[in-house]
């Protein structure tokens, strides 16, 4: 990782708009896990404040969050050592979220892809939290001082603007303030995309369920989902050239290489001359190995709720002692006055 003047941390979040995919799992989660493990300094966080930027049913948004932090836990998110909490409990990203509205321009928003594509021609009509959403990322990033942030591929661009946003803060107060965020894009599943088009990201949001894999799937689905992946007629080639142009192929390759912990030509190089059919087979088997552990284990801890709303609640806390000093130095800075006994 590169260096910076500020301290190591690791910050990066996931709405619960959905359910998990196996996209959030091998493009962001999995290497969460990997970042706790190899002892940074990691916060982690359920993005409610996000979901709501597109409508959300109260009830499900509730279970989704609870879902999802029970998804973070089975997977190996630890509480005691990676500090897991909802956003909304830590008013600090909505607040600092305001300033960076008033830090970015409206040319750099209407330039990111996501709100494009996410309002589409209906951009008249979808919502002003939609618009605003990279600036809220930013809060939240840079309300823990975060200097590392594991994400998917499709998160670049809201990276890059956090960063123009950090500097625009430090240049026009005079100060090194904020660290310039590295973003942590690695490893073959930077951008898993769905079974059924491997032009599109695989999204919890796709309309589609045979698109996804859901970590909440049972192991005859996730077998059923992989048999009916879209591929071509051609047999796996034995490197990493013969996939170009080839995006359904190299997509369950990297799927494969992902859950292996292998590399693409690793994969390659055993499963290179096979047919789709026997491939797909030793997929199935590999993807229900990895899932079937962290499913059973979500079930197991969506059967006492309180006890997750127990788990986040003391993350929230932890989150709090770190972000609330920053806030009180970013009200400082900017000139509002702190009075309050
Ligand atoms: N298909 C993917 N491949 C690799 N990484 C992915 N991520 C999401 N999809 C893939 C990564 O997961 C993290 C959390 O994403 P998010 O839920 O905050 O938002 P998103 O990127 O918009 O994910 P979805 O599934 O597409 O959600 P919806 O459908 O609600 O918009 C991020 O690090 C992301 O890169």
């Amino acid at each position: 990782m590169a260096e910076t003047g500020h301290t190591q941390r690791v910050f990066s979040g996931i709405q619960p708009s959905g359910g998990l995919t196996l996209g959030n799992y091998l493009g962001a989660i999995k290497r969460f896990v990997s970042m706790q493990d190899g002892g940074s300094e990691t916060v982690y966080c359920m993005v409610d404040l996000h979901a709501i930027t597109v409508w959300q049913d109260p009830e499900a948004l509730r279970r989704q969050t609870r879902e999802l932090a029970a998804g973070f836990i089975a997977s190996g998110i630890d509480p005691e050592r990676s500090v897991l909490f909802n956003q909304s409990q830590v008013s600090a990203h909505a607040r600092l979220g305001w300033i960076f509205n008033c830090v970015a321009r409206m040319g750099w928003m209407n330039r990111m892809t996501q709100w494009k594509e996410k309002a589409g021609k209906n951009s008249e009509n979808a919502s002003l939290g939609l618009f605003a959403y990279p600036s809220l990322m930013a809060a939240d990033i840079l309300a823990y001082h975060a200097t590392h942030v594991p994400v998917g591929e499709d998160q670049k661009q809201h990276l890059e603007l956090t960063r123009d946003i950090a500097t625009k803060f430090n240049q026009v107060y005079g100060l090194d303030f904020f660290p310039i965020t590295e973003p942590v894009i690695e490893g073959a599943a930077t951008r898993v995309m769905s079974l059924r088009d491997g032009l599109k990201k695989m999204s919890k949001s796709d309309p589609s369920d045979m698109s996804r894999i859901n970590l909440t799937d049972s192991a005859d689905t996730i077998a059923r989902k992989i048999r009916k992946a879209k591929t071509d007629p051609e047999p796996l080639p034995g490197a990493v050239d013969g996939l170009a142009n080839r995006p359904e192929a190299r997509n369950l390759v990297n799927i494969y290489a992902a859950l292996a912990g292998i590399s693409v030509d690793a994969t390659l190089a055993q499963a290179g001359g096979r047919q789709f059919g026997q491939f797909k087979t030793a997929l199935a088997e590999l993807a229900v190995e990895t899932l079937a552990p962290i499913t059973s284990e979500m079930a197991r801890l969506m059967h006492d709720p309180a006890e997750i709303d127990r788990i986040i609640g003391q993350g929230a806390n932890k989150a709090a002692a770190i972000a609330e000093p920053i806030l009180d130095q970013v009200h400082d800075i900017v000139g509002m006055i702190r009075s309050r006994g």
